[in-house]
This record gives C-alpha cells, sequence and structure tokens, in this order.
C-alpha cells in the first residue's frame, strides 16, 4: 500500500500530558497493588500495569471519569469486532475519533463495510471509518472468513468509508490530540506498522495501545504456535512489540477464559434491534456443553482499554517469531531482558467482572 508523508503541524510534548512517567511507562513497579477492585490479587513479585500501580491509578481513573476516553479502532470485521466496536459506541465514557479497517478475518474493504454498518446499528453516522492495509508487511494474505459472514448478517451500509488510508487516519487523529488518544487493535497490526512509517513519533504521541493479540502459555489458535492476530502478520507484530509504545496485550491466555454464559447470551438477544439476537437466543437455548465456547477474544480487549483493572498483566520485551518456520507467529515474552521497549501481557482476568462489564455497555440506552 503507498502512503505519503504529509505535512504536520508541531505538537506539545505528550510525555507532559501522561500521568505516568516514563519510567512508569517502560517498567512498572513489582509490589503488589492495593486491593480496590474485583480483579484477582496481584501474586507477590508480579508486575502490575500502570492503572494498577499506586502511583498511576488515581489519575487514571480521574481521566477515565472526567473526560471522553479518545479512542481510534482497528478492526478485521469479525463478529466479536463487531461486538468490540458496538461497545465502545454505546459506552458514555468512550469517544471514537475514527475506525480503520485491516485484513485478517476478511479483505480490509468488506472489514470496513462491517464496521460502517455496526455504528449505524449503535446510532453513529458519524464516525470515520478508513480502508486500510490490505495484505500484510512481508507473506501472502489469508482470510479467516473469506466469505464474511457478518457481512451476510448486518448487510451492507449506506456510508461510504473515508478519503484517507486507516494508517493516515490514525496519525492526523492523533496529531490532533497529543497523548489523548488509545488505539485498540483487534485485527493483524499492519496499519499500526504503516503508520510508524508514517510518524515514527506515533509511540511518543499516542496514549496507549491495546491489542487483541499473541498467546503466552498454551497452544495458538490458528497453528500450533501462533494466535491468528499475530499469524496473519508476524512481521507488523514484532515492529509494534518493540517500537516503544505504551502496549497492553490481551492475548488468548485471558480471552480464551472469557465465553458467555446462558444468561449473557439470553440478555444479549432481548436487545432485538440488533441482527444477531436470534443467534444468541439459538445459541442460549442450546446446552452450554453442546455450543461452541465462542470466547470474546475483541470485546474483552475492548473493555481491558476502558477498565484496566480487568486483568493483570506481566511485562517485559515480547519477541515475534519471524522466521519461515513453523513457529512463525509465536509470541515470547522476555523478563529479564534489560534492553528494549516492555510491554504489557494480560495472564489473568476477572471473567464475571468482565462479562458484567461488556453487557452492561453492549445493552447501554436499551
Ligand atoms: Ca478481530
Amino acid at each position: 500500500m503507498k502512503l505519503r508523508r504529509f505535512a504536520l503541524p508541531s505538537r506539545p510534548n505528550a510525555r507532559d500530558t501522561n500521568p505516568c512517567t516514563t519510567a512508569q511507562r517502560r517498567r512498572w513497579p513489582t509490589t503488589t497493588a492495593p486491593s480496590t477492585s474485583t480483579a484477582p490479587p496481584t501474586p507477590p513479585g508480579w508486575n502490575v500495569s500502570p492503572a494498577n500501580s499506586p502511583t498511576c491509578r488515581g489519575k487514571e481513573w480521574w481521566r477515565v471519569r472526567s473526560a471522553p476516553h479518545l479512542v481510534v479502532v482497528d478492526t478485521d470485521g469479525g463478529l466479536d469486532d463487531a461486538l468490540a466496536l458496538l461497545f465502545l459506541a454505546r459506552h458514555p465514557a468512550v469517544r471514537l475519533l475514527g475506525v480503520g479497517s485491516v485484513h485478517g478475518n476478511v479483505p480490509a474493504p468488506a472489514a470496513a463495510a462491517n464496521a460502517l454498518r455496526v455504528l449505524e446499528l449503535a446510532g453513529d453516522d458519524h464516525t470515520p471509518v478508513a480502508l486500510g492495509a490490505d495484505a500484510p508487511l512481508k507473506q501472502d494474505v489469508h482470510f479467516r472468513h473469506p466469505d464474511d459472514p457478518l457481512g451476510h448478517l448486518v448487510g451492507p451500509p449506506t456510508r461510504q468509508p473515508a478519503g484517507e488510508s486507516a494508517a493516515e487516519q490514525l496519525v492526523r487523529l492523533t496529531r490532533a490530540h497529543p497523548g489523548e488518544v488509545s488505539v485498540l487493535a483487534l485485527g493483524p497490526m499492519t496499519n499500526l506498522a504503516h503508520a510508524l512509517d508514517v510518524d515514527p513519533d506515533l509511540p511518543r504521541l499516542l496514549r496507549a495501545v491495546v491489542a487483541m493479540g499473541g498467546v503466552f502459555t498454551g497452544p495458538g489458535n490458528i497453528t500450533e504456535h501462533a494466535e491468528s492476530n499475530v499469524h496473519h502478520d508476524p512481521d507488523a507484530a514484532a515492529r509494534i512489540c518493540t517500537a516503544g509504545f505504551d502496549l497492553t496485550l490481551v492475548g488468548l491466555d485471558v480471552t480464551r477464559q472469557v465465553t458467555p454464559t446462558t444468561s449473557w447470551l439470553r440478555a444479549l438477544a432481548a436487545d432485538h434491534s440488533m441482527p444477531w439476537a436470534a443467534y444468541a437466543q439459538l445459541l442460549a437455548d442450546t446446552p452450554r456443553e453442546q455450543r461452541p465456547p465462542l470466547p470474546l477474544h475483541d470485546p474483552l480487549a475492548a473493555a481491558v482499554l476502558l477498565e484496566p483493572a480487568l486483568v493483570t498483566c506481566r511485562s517485559g520485551v515480547v519477541h515475534v517469531d519471524t522466521t519461515q518456520d513453523n513457529t512463525r507467529g509465536r509470541t515470547r515474552r522476555d523478563e529479564e531482558a534489560t534492553a528494549g521497549p516492555a510491554a504489557r501481557a494480560a495472564v489473568t482476568v476477572d471473567v464475571p467482572a468482565s462479562l458484567r462489564l461488556l453487557l452492561s455497555g453492549l445493552l447501554a440506552g436499551q
């Protein structure tokens, strides 16, 4: 994809607006956070996320409660992408600045159409949706759901994608709100890598990146070693994990645990304005042992973006396997590394609290 560089206004020092110091953003305290939430306690000696740290927690909460959380979503057009996007679009604490589409579940144009349609379902007729990368950086494109089941379910949108690329849109929005924008990456990280080409200062200008991606314990969900989003562009993931973003990876280690309960599905099915209501009802009427687990991968990442205390994290330098071996796409976390930017990886999750938060957001205003 051809990207153009363009003149951008001068920026203030984004670090000055961030409640965490540079040192805190790179290596979090190793003390246990005070038990002020329903999240599982952090074992002694475990690293904690900055939002859980005694120093930053109060300020982070002040920011969330007193001003809209500015969010740009990157989506590859699956059903769990749709739930995550609807959750954010309906959440009163969120101001969606833009959405970018990317290859992955479906082709990027289909992902853009799906995002536009989901925004319409949420009553949002203004948030721009930009077309993003239609192929990975260095490998052939592969679609997990080439038949676009979500598109068939929700139908075509009435709006069209914006006139700029997803990478250009992300850079523009970040420059307009330095230090305030968070990115929720729900697909391969190709758009973020392209945006980094357009503006190498992006890690300093973004508030945070929360990405659904990776697996550190257990098998992958598309190969034995790789999680799907990383597998679809390991080179982009490797670049983003070491670029110095304030990065949290919400991977299979936690998302596999968050599956809908029967009562959760019944509540979702009661929102008849959504085209998946009948499907949710069908699942709710199916005995739990007979229905697919349907882990809420992308919705959990969206929930963690707004409520970091839902998970505990461990920090370290994250390596992504970019070899051509069968381990391509595998993610490893080196907690002893002293060189390179650290990222956080979610390791435990409060499942009931996550399901409660998601349902309250998905049904907001109903
Ligand atoms: Ca996705």
